[in-house]
């Protein structure tokens, strides 16, 4: 069993699948910080977890031409100046439970909780690949990465992000070997990840091994053959995956974490609670919140932690206070975010239905009945 050497989990997680192990945080739990605790931290795994010698471990960057490569101990990325940023990772299922309730999709169930957010520490990948020799001169160029995890016929886990992202050190690229303070835990690619941020989870390589510049993507299967968007008319006899660009910088989404879909409420006053984030350093500036299906709006609280301009990479959680109607017996509690390039959210999701079941993005809608 290439699975028995797998971490142990924590038993709140709501596990997708066990092998590979795939689980989220329950939605009261996820939203109770703004910073989500390692233990609950969603995890999203293609393949058995690998058990790495931290002192053993090196990290091959490969230079440009004429160059030797760079074999980087832990302690050697120790050495590059150490960057620390908070970091929202979305996986794009976040939410595809919702698309196979439209018509069936081919992927993990996750509900909304396939979305966390950490303090990561690490060396910037730009003065990493500055070291190794690169320079920004091929704008076409893309950076390849290579974790250190493989299926039995030794195929690894791969993706790439464009090197003019990698290189930009306002894009704030990392290899991260720190979260939230800790060395990573096993399950988040101990000893080494890349973090992108603002960009889909997929990109976030675990367990990085190796890192290279190419003049075409990743031919990772991850990279050509999923993880890409599609018109609804696209099924599995007609899909081109040359067709479409891979999902780099993900769309705003928000969604509800309190209450939850078929609770009982108190008649009086209801607190409606939840996370809301958009890709590409875009800042969520608004938040509205429906009590009756969409008809009429209100505008909910954001938490007050700070957020750059361009750089907004972390959620922010929100919550409204609000009277329930006088003598309502149920809610179709609604939530809809805005980013700052005024992005919004589509109302429902079967015009965005794709058949892999990503960006998932549709206003999120929660049904309570009021105690009476
Ligand atoms: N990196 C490796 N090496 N292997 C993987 O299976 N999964 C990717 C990404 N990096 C994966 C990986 C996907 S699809 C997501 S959403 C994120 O890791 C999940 O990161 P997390 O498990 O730390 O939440
Ligand atoms: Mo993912």
């Amino acid at each position: 069993d290439p699975y028995a050497d797998d971490p142990i989990r924590h038993p709140a997680l709501k596990v997708n699948s066990q092998r590979p192990f795939n689980a989220e945080p329950p939605p009261e739990l996820l939203t109770e910080a703004y910073i989500t605790p390692n233990p609950i931290f969603f995890t999203r795994n293609h393949l058995p977890v690998p058990n790495l010698d931290p002192d053993t471990y090196r990290l091959h960057i490969v230079g440009p031409p004429g160059r030797r490569p760079l074999s980087l101990s832990l302690d050697d990325l120790h050495k590059f100046p150490k960057h620390e940023i908070t970091v929202t990772l979305q996986c794009a299922g976040n939410r595809r439970s919702e698309m196979s309730q439209v018509k069936e999709v081919r992927g993990l169930e996750w509900r909304t909780g396939a979305i966390s957010t950490a303090r990561w520490a690490g060396a910037r990948l730009c003065d990493v690949l500055a070291k190794a020799g690169h320079r920004l001169r091929e704008t076409e160029a893309h950076v390849c990465f290579e974790g250190l995890d493989s299926d039995p016929t030794g195929t690894a886990y791969g993706a790439s992000i464009p090197l003019a992202r990698a290189m930009d050190p306002e894009a704030e690229v990392l290899l991260a070997y720190e979260m939230n303070g800790q060395p990573l835990p096993r399950d988040h690619g101990f000893p080494v990840r890349v973090v992108v941020p603002g960009v889909v989870g997929a990109r976030h390589v675990k367990w990085l091994g190796k890192v290279s510049v190419e003049p075409e993507e990743s031919y990772s299967h991850w990279q050509r053959r999923d993880y890409k968007g599609f018109s609804p008319s696209v099924d599995w006899d007609t899909v081109d995956f040359d067709s479409s660009p891979s999902i780099q910088e993900l769309p705003v989404q928000s969604a509800i974490t309190e209450p939850k879909d078929g609770e009982m409420v108190e008649a009086g006053e209801v607190t409606v609670k939840g996370y809301a984030w958009s890709g590409g350093g875009r800042a969520v500036i608004r938040v509205d919140v429906s009590l009756d299906g969409g008809l009429t709006w209100q505008v909910a609280e954001l938490d007050r932690e700070e957020q750059r301009p361009r750089k907004a990479w972390a959620w922010r959680l929100w919550q409204l206070q609000a009277p329930v109607p006088p003598g309502k017996k149920e809610l179709n509690i609604v939530c809809k975010a805005v980013d700052d390039s005024y992005n919004v959210q589509p109302d429902t999701v079967a015009p965005i239905w794709n058949l892999r079941g990503v960006l998932s993005n549709a206003w999120h809608r929660v049904h309570v009945r009021v105690a009476s």
